[in-house]
């Protein structure tokens, strides 16, 4: 390949690498150091943990691996395996204070610029198109988002700030549209920076269905609890019923009722809820009741793939609901640019070719589907990305929130979580067999 590419590689494995430093750093410097070392939630790690975590994965992979030195630290690789040690136990391990946390990250990645500024990316597998660099930045992301959601956890007056999402115009179009059956390309085999679980690209056949233009909104979903829909079992499958019983689950995670209407916590501040806002933080339970309640259910993975990808007059898969160029702010609500999803409807410049709305970014997605590898898989760099994870046991989540930055993004890009998750930036849409 030519010079160039290689240089452009080098260029976007930068600054990329950089985003997501700024990122970690904003996350992990607007807090004092007792909120640095606490656990918020016995479902997250001290957030500590997981600066301390970025900066040895970095290591690991891009020093160890790719560069092949020696380990900076080998007495802490344990504590930062998130195998070893399960979330709740984390606060209770002799973790790195923060100042030397913060030292050995950036000492990590000091000598990664080095590396990186000689770094051939037409080696081995690990390196090829700077695919390393990409999964370390992704990697990054993916705990800002995990950090974002422990600083929704924590109490205490709002530390972070960001604009509200400008308000675009009022979306006129249909509650749904129409997808017409067919195969279509999922997944992606050409994508350079795409994660194991993603690959390889495959034809599937998707029986025609009619999906969501927005996702479920704040309105539509307090119409679901005014109608009774957490008193009523039909609506929820055994497991969900019997968890929201258990739990006295009666609303969205950080919701509570003031007389007759609902409040939500959000990052420290406490706001009427917005109606036309994407519901968040409900669990896949929640969402897969309300869909049952609105004469519908959850878009298989499958279905939501080809209503993001498809491009009817070429036949062919695209990158993004829009087309193939990389996200901008004019097409979706990522990159903690907002601390919250747009009004459902927005984003006209990244609507998909069958109308679909905000498929990327706002809210993860719940999905009808099981994490499941797809024909061909192989599980690259490490097992314990995803293949360890892959059975019925966990939900797929699609699309992105408004908490993900647009390198850990794509229309193939695949989340996933237990059913009773809700601390997470998740939504929904729903579908209905063309059929039913
Ligand atoms: C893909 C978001 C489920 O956070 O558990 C981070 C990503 N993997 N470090 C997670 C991940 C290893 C993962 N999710
Ligand atoms: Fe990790």
């Amino acid at each position: 390949t030519a010079k160039w590419d290689t240089e452009a590689l080098r260029e976007r494995a930068l600054a990329s690498l950089t985003t997501a430093r700024d990122r970690t750093t904003l996350l992990t410097t607007c807090v004092d150091e007792p909120d640095l070392t606490a656990q918020h939630s016995p479902l997250m790690s001290p957030l500590v943990w997981d600066l301390a975590h970025i900066g040895n994965q970095e290591e690991l992979w891009l020093l160890r691996a790719v560069g092949g030195r020696e380990a900076m630290r080998p007495e802490i690789d344990s504590l930062y395996d998130a195998f070893e040690h399960p979330r709740a136990e984390r606060p209770s391990l002799p973790l790195l204070p923060p100042a030397e946390a913060r030292r050995y990250a950036a000492e990590v990645r000091g000598r990664v610029l080095d590396l990186l500024a000689g770094a051939d990316f037409h080696g081995t597998r690990l390196t090829e198109a700077g695919f390393a660099f990409g999964m370390i930045a992704q990697h990054e992301q993916q705990h800002d988002e995990t950090m974002l959601i422990t600083h929704q956890l924590r109490s205490g007056p709002a530390v972070l700030t960001a604009p509200e999402p400008e308000p675009g115009p009022p979306f006129t179009g249909p509650a749904d549209v129409l997808i017409p059956g067919g195969p279509f390309t999922m997944g992606t085999s050409g994508e350079p920076w795409a994660l194991d679980n993603e690959r390889p690209a495959h034809v599937r056949e998707v029986a025609p269905f009619w999906i969501d233009t927005t996702p479920v909104t704040n309105g539509a979903y307090q119409a679901f609890i005014e109608d009774g829909g957490y008193d009523t079992e039909r609506w929820w499958a055994p497991e969900g019923w019997a968890h929201i019983r258990r739990h006295g689950i009666t609303a969205p995670l950080f919701w509570r009722r003031d007389g007759d209407r609902w409040l939500r916590r959000r990052f420290g501040t406490t706001e009427a809820v917005p109606p036309d806002e994407p519901v968040v933080h409900v669990c896949w339970y929640e969402a897969d009741a309300y869909a049952r309640w609105a004469g519908r259910r959850l878009p298989t993975e499958a279905e939501w793939e080809k209503a993001a990808r498809h491009d009817p007059a070429t036949g062919r898969s695209r990158r993004y609901p829009w087309g193939d160029a990389d996200p901008a702010p004019r097409h979706a609500n990522l990159g903690q640019r907002h601390l919250g999803p747009a009004p459902a409807g927005s984003y006209p410049e990244g609507e998909s070719p069958y109308g679909v709305r905000q498929l990327i970014g706002d809210v993860w997605e719940w999905t009808a589907s099981d994490f499941l590898p797809y024909p061909g898989f192989r599980a690259f760099p490490y097992k314990e990305y995803s293949e360890v994870f892959f059975g019925p046991e966990y939900k797929v989540l699609r699309g992105g929130s408004f908490a993900v930055d647009p390198v850990a993004c794509r229309g193939t890009f695949r989340n996933w979580d237990y059913p009773i998750r809700r601390q997470i930036f998740s939504g929904f849409r729903t579908a209905r067999s063309e059929d039913a």
